[in-house]
């Protein structure tokens, strides 16, 4: 998969491997090709400034791709000669980032990892004496932490990649330790209220005059957001609206929200919107699917990836939750909330930001009825979602009750989705989240 080559470029972003032959020479990172097009990333941040000392594997900046946002550590013990880029800089490929003035190396860094860069990845990359060892970021701190070389730890994740139970289990065998509980979500909301919904109020900065135009160049997402809308222009868009009666969700959420918070995870309306798009996907697989440029072949999606606009300090993403279809209403909410907690620090990785099959967009959090959403090609279909408002409707006996209304704005791709296949799949949709129930009917 490209994410893996992405990968494996960036960990060669920083330069190469220190010899001996290189100490008290002053030598320059360059940033190696790092794959999947991209030749040029923002300087984020930097964690050192000319003249200080670092070690190997000290940070040394932080910086960001349309993709990714990546760390690059030091290979070397030295002294930062110069910086080659200030801050918010676009770097290139190929170019220096830094020079540094080499020390010498401790006997024992020859056979360390040789993993500069730690991508803010799932799947970061470390090379030990020409051996792969894959292990998350979270991972290999816990391993540093117990001091638990990573080489000695049996992989049973996918291409024996190196879990927090192997790391876990291996403590455990080391020192007879009890496992701790499954882990919580960092995220620790305060209990939740039951409430009517209602438009958030709007928090606004003090309005600054400067009196002069400004110009600046499109970088970062913004840039990922020309390409994407600049594709997106080109699917005949068929839009499709209807309202959404949730005052059982709404009962049912304020139910489910202190069970879900006392297992560390915030609840929201989200995970159910996902639940219930994903039943309606195996209804309507057309949905789920994306067509090839010429839109000569359909290609119908086995995972139903869903993707969720994000609106960040950043700018817009759309991280994606993957395999909804297998996921319980409690897993989608506790991966909901590692998505936003990263997706708001500007850490999503490549993974999370990519292969996403639809997209929902609940624009309703921050306010607003319909939405005209847009297609993130290669999906063919995206939901736009309004706040939920507590508003009067008629019963079947024509007595007025109180209604929690979502508006719900569809998108398609009408070169191969009809209208009326739309209409069926909202209809469905609909049902599941206005009689929850029914969802467990039909979920796995
Ligand atoms: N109506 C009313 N309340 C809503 C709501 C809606 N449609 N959606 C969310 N809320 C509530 C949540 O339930 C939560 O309330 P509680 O504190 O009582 O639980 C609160 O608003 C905050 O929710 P949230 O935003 O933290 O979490 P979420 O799971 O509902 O949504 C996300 C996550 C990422 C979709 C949202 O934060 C976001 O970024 N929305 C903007 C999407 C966007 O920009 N779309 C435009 C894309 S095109 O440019």
């Amino acid at each position: 998969m490209a994410v893996v080559t992405l990968l494996r470029t960036w960990s060669r972003i920083a330069g190469r491997l220190v010899s001996k032959s290189l100490q008290g020479q002053i030598v320059q990172f360059k940033l190696s090709d790092i794959g999947e097009g991209i030749r040029e990333v923002t300087i984020k941040e930097w964690y050192v400034k000319e003249g200080d000392t670092v070690s190997q594997f000290d940070s040394i900046c932080e910086v960001q791709s349309d993709k990714a946002s990546v760390t690059i550590t030091s290979r070397y013990d030295g002294v930062i000669k110069k910086l080659h880029y200030n801050l918010d800089d676009i770097a290139y490929v190929g170019k220096p980032l830094v020079d540094i003035e080499t020390g010498a190396l401790k006997d024992s860094e020859e056979d360390v990892v040789e993993t500069p860069a730690v991508s803010h990845s799932e799947h970061t990359h470390q090379e030990i004496k020409g051996q792969k060892t894959l292990a998350t970021p979270a991972v290999r701190r816990l391993a540093m932490e117990n001091n638990i070389k990573l080489s000695e730890v049996v992989g049973s994740g996918k291409d024996g990649r190196i879990l927090k139970e192997d790391i876990l289990n291996y403590l455990e065998k080391q020192t007879g330790a009890i496992l701790p509980p499954s882990p919580k979500a960092e995220i620790m909301p305060s209990p939740p209220k039951p409430k009517d919904r209602t438009i958030p109020i709007p928090i606004s900065k003090p309005p600054v005059f400067t009196g002069k135009d400004r110009t600046e160049p499109i970088k970062g997402f913004q840039k990922a957001m020309v390409k994407t809308m600049s594709a997106a222009l080109k699917i005949p868009h068929f839009g499709y609206c209807d309202e959404v009666d949730l005052a059982e969700l709404v009962k049912l959420r304020e139910e489910l929200q202190p069970i879900a918070f006392a297992r560390g995870v915030k609840l929201t309306f989200m995970p159910f919107f996902l639940k219930a798009t994903s039943l309606g996907l195996l209804q309507f697989p057309i949905l789920n699917a994306s067509v090839d440029e010429n839109c000569q072949n359909i290609t119908y999606k086995s995972s139903h990836n869903i993707g969720i606009a994000m609106d960040t300090e950043k700018g817009l993403i759309v991280p994606n939750v993957k395999n909804v279809q297998i996921c319980s209403i409690f897993e989608i909410a506790a991966e909901l909330n590692r998505l936003q907690k990263l997706g708001s620090a500007g850490q999503l990785n490549a993974t999370d930001l990519t292969g996403g099959t639809f997209t929902l967009s609940n624009i309703g959090s921050i306010g607003g009825t319909y939405t005209k959403p847009v297609i993130l090609p290669p999906e063919v279909a995206v939901g736009g979602l309004g706040t939920i408002k507590a508003l009067p409707r008629f019963n079947q006996k024509g007595e007025v009750y109180k209604a929690q209304i979502m508006n719900v704005s569809w998108s398609g791709d009408h070169r191969i989705i009809d209208g009326a296949t739309m209409s069926h799949f909202s209809n469905l949709w609909k049902s599941y989240l206005e009689n929850p129930g029914l969802m467990l009917l039909d979920l796995k």
